[in-house]
């Protein structure tokens, strides 16, 4: 792959994708998009705390994922709940960790939509911005030492490239020709500040030539050159030849979260444009013309996601909050004589009932 030093965007070509293999590609999109709009109808409803949505980043984060194979990793950012859905993890077990209850792997200790699913290779989500970046880089420079030839790809967003991680995770990536994939998903913009006030180069693909690695700016809101651009990157890694950030043009097109409000400092005809060149649409086009998508089609991935869907809230709804007790797991493979007695004082307590047996709710 080369530099692409006047930042052009690479268009998708066809693939050696089969039809089943885009019909499935497409098909999570949809049930992507449908759990996005379920996490932010029960955060309205008062039913979990907080959400966050990838509406309108999925062609970025499915199409580079796709390129993957199942037994590489994934250090990503909090806007890629696709690649739970491509790695086969339950909904119900996604939903789970909305709730913060005892079905949630991180036993309600994580905010919501801050997922860690070890069985998917998928590392836990970190709030802070960019340390993900430095993770990835140890972990390839640890497997490139051990001689596998796992692949490890990372995702920031355009705010992410101005944390202090993102220097050091691509400068020790390079270095040590670790195989990683940085993808940068440039969404426009950073809470409330736009990419144009975020860096002064004039790309984000650029800043990979100051590392001494390939960066490529592609159309992210085109699952296929996103796809293409990352088998490319992945194949590189996997041979040897160290890490390549891909730049993914697309558009956050929610607020940043649950939490927030766009419309106070966004223009609403940039919404606009940007929703004409929707990632499920425009593939879905070319389905049409492939002859792989029909109405029949649309009705089976749209209601199929939305029957898992409820059929997963409604399980993770009735899951009870994790033990009071799970308060001391996970932390010491051994608990310390003073964490032993701090259990038994609680357990005692919960006995005489003067606490509750459970954690409780996310707080809202
Ligand atoms: C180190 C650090 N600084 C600031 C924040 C607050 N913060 C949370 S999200 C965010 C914006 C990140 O924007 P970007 O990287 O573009 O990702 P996007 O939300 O657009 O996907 C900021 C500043 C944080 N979580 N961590
Ligand atoms: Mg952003």
């Amino acid at each position: 792959m080369s530099s692409d030093k006047d930042s052009k965007s690479q268009k998708g070509k066809d693939t050696t994708l089969s039809g089943p293999e885009l019909q499935k590609l497409y098909r999570l999109m949809v049930t992507t998009r449908a759990l996005d709009d379920r996490g932010l109808a029960l955060q309205r409803q008062g039913r979990i705390g907080f959400y966050l949505q990838s509406t309108g980043q999925e062609a970025s984060h499915l199409g580079s994922a796709a390129a993957l194979k199942d037994s590489d990793w994934l250090f990503p950012a909090y806007r890629q709940p696709g690649i739970l859905l491509l790695r086969q993890v339950p909904i119900e077990k996604i939903i789970c960790e909305w709730f913060g209850n005892g079905g949630d792997t991180s036993k309600g200790r994580q905010m919501p939509v801050h997922y860690s699913f070890r069985q998917a290779n998928f590392v836990s989500i970190s709030s802070p911005i960019g340390t993900q970046l430095t993770q990835a880089a140890g972990a390839g420079m640890a497997a490139r030492i051990r001689g596998d030839d796992t692949v490890f790809m990372t995702y920031c967003g355009d705010g992410g490239t101005s944390s202090n991680d993102f220097h050091t995770g691509l400068n020790f990536a390079a270095v040590y020709k670790a195989p990683v994939v940085f993808v940068v998903e440039n969404n426009g913009w950073a809470i409330s500040v736009p990419s144009s006030k975020q860096t002064c180069s004039t790309s984000m693909a650029i800043k990979a030539d100051a590392y001494g690695m390939p960066g490529v700016q592609v159309d992210g809101n085109d699952i296929l050159a996103v796809y293409q651009a990352s088998q490319e990157a992945v194949a590189r890694a996997r041979r040897g030849d160290g890490p390549t950030l891909i730049e993914t043009v697309t558009y956050r097109m929610a607020s940043h979260s649950s939490s927030d409000d766009a419309a106070r400092y966004r223009d609403a005809k940039e919404y606009e444009n940007w929703k004409k060149k929707d990632p499920i649409t425009r593939f879905q086009l070319y389905l049409k013309g492939k002859k792989l998508w029909n109405e029949a089609f649309e009705k089976d991935c749209v209601e199929g996601a939305k029957a898992a869907i409820q059929t997963a809230v409604n399980a993770a709804e009735a899951q009870p909050n994790p033990p009071v007790d799970s308060l001391f797991d996970d932390v010491y493979m051994n608990l310390t004589p003073q964490l032993k007695e701090q259990r038994e004082h609680l357990r005692d307590l919960v006995a005489k009932g003067s606490i509750g047996a459970d954690i409780g709710a996310f707080p809202l």
